[in-house]
């Protein structure tokens, strides 16, 4: 097996330095019910279950969320102690993989309400439970990024909740390398970046009005990336590279008919679609912290867990690549890390005091301790944040 891989490495790199060669690790390299009936809201008391219904009817409901929000820090009147509510940490994705493993890691810490922003609500009830998550630690509601209909309805029923938000993890993805034809959300965007990023800069544009009203002590806002689209490290040169050129497909609207399905403009290419979308990723939260963090006091930031090699990330790719990828990743990158591992570390990301700084894309080490890693060129080029930022706007609807 080690043998196997290590030839893998070596037939991968004879690529020509930049441009599109995947064809050659495609091919040849093994490596290569209605939406409210979907809402488990759980309201505490019936009378207070009553209130929201009217004040729904009525159309007072952000009034009300305001009204009947639980302050941050409660002052425990017997000892004079403070004591920080539980928080309320929205992942996109919880079903599966890191964003399960992460909801689990949070739940039990009991300091977190998860809700789980879910496609598939049956898949992520059975997910939950059998992940052993605690039933009033976690509500599910439904979101389908592939459709910016559905973000707004997740925006509208997650107000409607009259929780307050203090977190917002943007997990979820999808990964399509063995693709030879684009596929489109339902506004038409190529699924890869239409998912990845267009759906999750809606949903983060809509929710950052709902985190401005919490007074949770650390506010954060969390969007995942990967090493794979940072091209100052060796997973990120492995062919197709990321590579986000003048934006011309973007602005063309990534839908393959008058555009190309491509950012850059170029030939569709599953993987190379995905790392787009990381990239995308990482240069939304660096203009969020950019644009918003001094103004609400919000952490930005980003991360790359380690390569959680077993998750359903995957499932789009050739059955031995499957087969092989997580003993090449133990073995030979050393890179591998579990689930529960990964999913810890997302949790620190929302969680711990002293990751508090905003801007940052984290990574861990060996001994799994957290620090600050550096983003390629592309992945931290301001004025690309800028411009991705703004036809991304149009693209969605807020431009
Ligand atoms: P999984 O496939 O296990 O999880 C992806 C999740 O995204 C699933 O819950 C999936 O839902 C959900 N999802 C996909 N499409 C949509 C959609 N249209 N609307 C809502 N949810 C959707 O993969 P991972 O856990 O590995 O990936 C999680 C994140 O980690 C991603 O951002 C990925 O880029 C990142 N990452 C992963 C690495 C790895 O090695 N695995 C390395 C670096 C980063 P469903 O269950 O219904 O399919
Ligand atoms: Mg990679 C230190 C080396 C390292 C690390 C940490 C990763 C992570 N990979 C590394 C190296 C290599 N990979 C090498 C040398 C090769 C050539 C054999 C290689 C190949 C490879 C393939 C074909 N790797 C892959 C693929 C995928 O299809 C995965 C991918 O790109 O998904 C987008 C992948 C990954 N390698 C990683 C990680 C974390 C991934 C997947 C997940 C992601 O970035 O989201």
């Amino acid at each position: 097996m080690a043998l196997q891989a290590a030839s893998l490495v070596s037939s991968a790199f004879v690529v020509p330095k930049e441009g599109k060669s995947s064809a050659s690790l495609k091919e040849s390299s093994l490596l290569g019910v209605s939406l409210s009936d979907h809402v488990k809201a759980d309201f505490s008391s019936s009378a207070l279950k009553f209130k929201r219904e009217f004040n729904l009817r009525v159309g007072t409901v952000r009034a009300q969320s305001m009204a009947t929000a639980t302050p941050a820090v409660n002052r425990a009147s017997s000892e004079g102690k403070k004591t920080l509510r539980q928080g309320c940490c929205v992942v996109t994705g919880a079903s599966s993989g890191l964003g399960l493993a992460a909801a689990k890691a949070l739940a039990e810490s009991g300091k977190w309400h998860v809700i789980m922003a879910c496609r598939d609500f049956l898949k992520a009830e059975r997910a939950a439970k059998s992940a052993g998550i605690a039933k009033g630690n976690y509500t599910i509601m439904h979101l389908d990024l592939a459709s910016l209909d559905s973000v707004r309805q997740f925006v509208d029923t997650f107000r409607q909740s009259g929780r307050t938000l203090d977190v917002l993890v943007c997990n979820a993805a999808v990964y399509l390398p063995t693709a030879k034809e684009p596929t489109f959300t339902a506004e038409g965007f190529e699924l890869s970046v239409g998912t990845n990023h267009l759906g999750h800069f809606l949903l983060s544009r809509l929710l950052l009005e709902d985190m401005k009203k919490s007074d949770y002590p650390s506010k954060r806002l969390i969007i995942v990336g990967s090493i794979t689209g940072n091209t100052n490290t060796l997973a990120g040169n492995v062919p197709p590279k990321a590579n986000l050129g003048d934006l011309r497909g973007l602005a063309g609207g990534l839908n393959g008919l008058n555009s190309s399905a491509m950012i850059d403009g170029g030939e569709f290419d599953g993987a190379k679609a995905y790392k787009d979308s990381k990239v995308c990723n990482m240069l939304t939260m660096q203009e969020l912290h950019r644009r918003f963090h001094e103004e609400t006091g919000i952490t930005f930031a980003s991360l790359y867990p380690g390569c959680i090699a077993t998750t359903g990330l995957f499932r789009e790719h050739i059955p031995l690549f499957r087969l092989l990828f997580p003993p090449f990743q133990k073995y030979i990158t050393k890179g591998f890390v579990s689930e529960e591992d990964a999913g810890k570390r997302l949790a620190q990301v929302v969680s711990d005091p002293s990751l508090t700084k905003s801007g940052v894309y984290w990574s861990w080490n060996k001994n799994s301790a957290s620090f600050e890693n550096q983003l390629s060129q592309e992945a931290s080029d301001a004025e690309k944040a800028r411009k991705v930022w703004e036809v991304s706007e149009k693209l969605v609807g807020l431009a």
